[in-house]
């Protein structure tokens, strides 16, 4: 099954293109939106502000990666010169505060793998997660957002992707699917890949950027307004890049062997991050490396059921773009 031949395309794969770029449009966050979520970041600020002057509050995940759909909760991280043992102190206390304020559904999870404040605004409706001091995700939702500055194929991609991920139950990492984040760097990777290429290898460029996090470098080069010609030499439109991204997933993919790396831009070998066999839990049965936690896979959370539902779907998919009369329909149906 591993090896079966890739696929060719099906000839009529462009009339495709709009549309799967309704799809997208209609994923979209509107400017509307997009106010109400500022309106919510600055009230939080100017209440987080008053009581720790010296902290700071960013913005992570789907809702400052520019790859979040309508309707995102909101991540935040709140960045504060605290011990680690006393985050929950600052939890706690950041729920009173926020409860005084009447913001609703108010919960501290103290005790969870990252600990957070929910909330709930009652005059936007947006929820929230807020954080503790998750620097790197800052970061790599930085490194994410330039990459979709790029070329406006990754967003597209990446959208339809999620949206499939989630309308198939495949976006549940407790479940031992992937998450979001996993499928964004997929979709990255791929587009590095792509020959000619769609987008480059920004942490393989001289860096323009560049922080030390919890003593990993993060450096990259930033300044992607220089490279929005980048991937004008490959002219695919969305559609060509949906059924090869499934078909890669699907057919091309050496599961036994390969990891994707979006930091070298490469496919590396499992032998060279010694990631052949199991170790605790991690079963790195598909394996995708983190772009600064390079020890990370983030299909750790893979398991030897849910892979085998993984690699299904991806050959559900692959079938549906190439042989089926209606594939935006079928693609997208409920599990
Ligand atoms: P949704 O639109 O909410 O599904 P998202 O982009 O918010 O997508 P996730 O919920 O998967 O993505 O994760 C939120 C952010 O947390 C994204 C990334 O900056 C960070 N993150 C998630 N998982 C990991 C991980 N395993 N390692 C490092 N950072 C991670
Ligand atoms: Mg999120």
């Amino acid at each position: 099954r591993i090896f079966k031949r890739q696929m060719q395309c099906r000839f009529d794969i462009d009339r495709l293109n709009a549309p799967f770029l309704a799809i997208y449009d209609s994923l979209i966050p509107t400017e509307e939106e997009k106010a109400k979520q500022n309106q919510l970041f600055t009230l939080l600020e100017t209440l987080i502000t008053k009581e720790w002057p010296e902290a700071q509050l960013y913005v992570y995940g789907s809702c400052g990666n520019s790859f979040g759909v309508s309707k995102s909760d909101i991540d935040l991280c709140l960045a504060i010169d605290v011990a680690d043992d006393n985050k929950s102190e600052i939890l706690l206390r950041l729920a009173d505060i926020l409860q005084s304020d009447n913001l609703q559904n108010v919960q501290a999870l103290t005790r969870a793998r990252v600990p957070i404040v929910k909330l709930m605004d009652p005059v936007t409706g947006i929820s929230c997660d807020i954080c503790i001091n998750n620097v790197l995700a800052v970061i790599n939702t930085k490194l994410l957002r330039d990459y979709a500055n790029i070329d406006a194929r990754l967003r597209q991609l990446a959208f339809i992707v999620k949206h499939w991920a989630k309308s198939r139950g495949v976006n549940e990492t407790y479940q031992g699917t992937l998450s979001s984040y996993a499928y964004v760097l997929m979709c990255i990777h791929f587009l590095q890949q792509r020959r000619p290429a769609v987008l480059p290898c920004l942490q393989e460029m001289q860096s323009t950027y560049s922080v030390t996090v919890e003593n990993i470098e993060c450096a990259f080069f930033d300044q992607v307004d220089k490279l929005r010609d980048f991937g004008s030499n490959n002219r695919e439109p969305i559609a060509k890049l949906v059924w090869a991204f499934f078909n890669y997933w699907a057919y091309g993919h050496d599961y036994a062997n390969s990891v994707i790396s979006v930091r070298t831009g490469s496919i590396l070998s499992k032998r060279e991050k010694d990631w052949t066999r199991r170790i605790g839990n991690d079963r790195h049965l598909i394996c995708i490396e983190d772009p600064f936690e390079i020890s990370h896979d983030l299909g750790r959370v893979v398991d030897k059921y849910s892979i085998k539902v993984l690699r299904e779907e991806f050959e559900r998919a692959a079938e549906i773009m190439q042989y089926d009369a209606n594939p935006c329909v079928k693609l997208f149906e409920p599990y």
